[in-house]
């Protein structure tokens, strides 16, 4: 009996131990909240990137965590709001240069690249694309997700969504008075 309760208590802080390394808390990230009041004329609302950098997981791990904190996982639509993500990259660690997940992907129809979490196109509205030269080319026909990162900056790459990648999840606050 006692041995059966010392194996259920090693699975369990196994468990445990194993989740946390997978689940990273709001307390590790690394929040940016520059720009959070930001007025874009496309956008029209203030936004801030969330970068996590201490863990690698997929696309779609990637997405539900930024979800299961409240957040989404980020899109970027304008080259100002390009100019915000680099500085909160900077700012988590400018040692890091990716690459991270964010929320493009070309699943439901290759080559048709969409926001997975507004169902938009991506470049919607403002046309905005940050693809790296020669990107995206669904290499092996396997690539659906996008990373920023590669091959540098803050470039575009379509990835397989299996890979395990940093991410970047964003913040949305209320419309300020004049949206
Ligand atoms: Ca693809
Ligand atoms: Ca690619």
């Amino acid at each position: 009996m006692l041995a059966k309760l010392a194996s259920l208590i090693f699975v369990v802080a196994f468990a445990s131990a194993n989740s946390s390394l997978e689940e990273p808390t709001l307390d590790e990230a690394v929040p940016y909240a520059a720009g959070a009041f930001s007025n874009d004329s496309v956008q029209c609302f203030p936004k801030r990137f969330i970068v996590f950098n201490h863990v690698e997981v997929s696309f779609f791990k990637a997405w539900h965590l930024c979800e299961s904190y409240g957040f989404e996982l980020a899109t970027v639509k304008s080259p100002s709001e390009d100019v915000q993500l680099k500085m909160a990259i900077e700012e988590a660690d400018p040692k890091q240069v990716g690459p991270w997940w964010v929320a493009g992907t070309d699943l439901g129809l290759e080559g048709h690249f969409v926001w997975l979490t507004t169902g938009k196109p991506i470049g919607y509205q403002t046309g905005y694309r940050n693809f790296g030269p020669g990107e995206p080319n669904n290499l092996n026909g396997t690539e659906h997700c996008v990373e920023i990162g590669h091959p540098n900056g803050t470039f575009w790459n379509d990835k397989n969504c299996d890979v395990k990648r940093r991410f970047i999840c964003e913040a949305r606050e209320p419309l300020p008075l004049g949206c």
